[in-house]
């Protein structure tokens, strides 16, 4: 890919929106196979309707290497067996680093580098920093949309296999007056 010119994005962090726009991601419940402890519950929501559980709207900075693309995630408030919905989370193949910008709503993001568990609280305002050689992943622990800003360098990649594998070290679960980290296992 060619390198771009120079051009300035519009952040609307009230609407949380990026203009120009580039390419927008729908992830439903079935884009989300195999990460929910409860694959029965996972299942009958997938048959019910199969809802979105998050978008990404990207700039057009291109995913290439050198570039520094952005996009904004917003995950829907939802819950799957009293697990709160959730991105799928990666891995970067070649562990690089990431910033994430909390713009509206009550989340968390988690991370995990195969051995050690970090939870960060992300409310508006709280920039999240993704180490190089950490997966993450994002979770909607409040009672609306969560959406957050995040830049990356544009060759990062995605593993989401490494995930699946080895998973994120904790599960996050709604409970009466918030929420709670569980090991992975249960
Ligand atoms: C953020 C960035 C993107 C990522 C998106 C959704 O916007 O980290 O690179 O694609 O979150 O997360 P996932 O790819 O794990 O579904
Ligand atoms: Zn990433």
């Amino acid at each position: 890919t060619p390198p771009i010119s120079p051009f300035a994005i519009r952040f609307d962090a009230e609407a949380a929106t990026l203009s120009p726009e580039g390419p927008t991601l729908e992830r439903r419940m079935s884009d989300l196979e195999g990460l929910f402890a409860d694959h029965d519950a996972w299942q009958a929501a997938v048959a019910d309707g199969d809802p979105v559980v998050y978008r990404v709207q990207s700039s057009p900075v291109p995913e290439a290497d050198r570039e520094l693309p952005q996009s904004i995630t917003t995950i829907e408030r939802g819950t799957t067996a009293g697990e709160c919905w959730m991105t799928k989370g990666h891995q970067h193949p070649n562990h690089q680093g990431e910033i994430y910008l909390a713009l509206h709503g009550t989340g968390g993001l988690l991370m995990f580098d195969g051995d050690r568990v970090e939870w960060l609280d992300m409310t508006p305002g709280t920039i999240g920093y993704i180490p190089p050689g950490w997966a993450h992943r994002s979770v909607n622990v409040g009672d609306e949309p969560y959406s957050f800003l995040a830049v990356y360098p544009g060759g990062a990649g995605h593993d989401y296999g490494w995930v699946l594998e080895h998973g994120m070290g904790n599960r996050i679960h709604r409970t009466g007056d918030g929420f709670a980290l569980r090991p992975y296992s249960a």
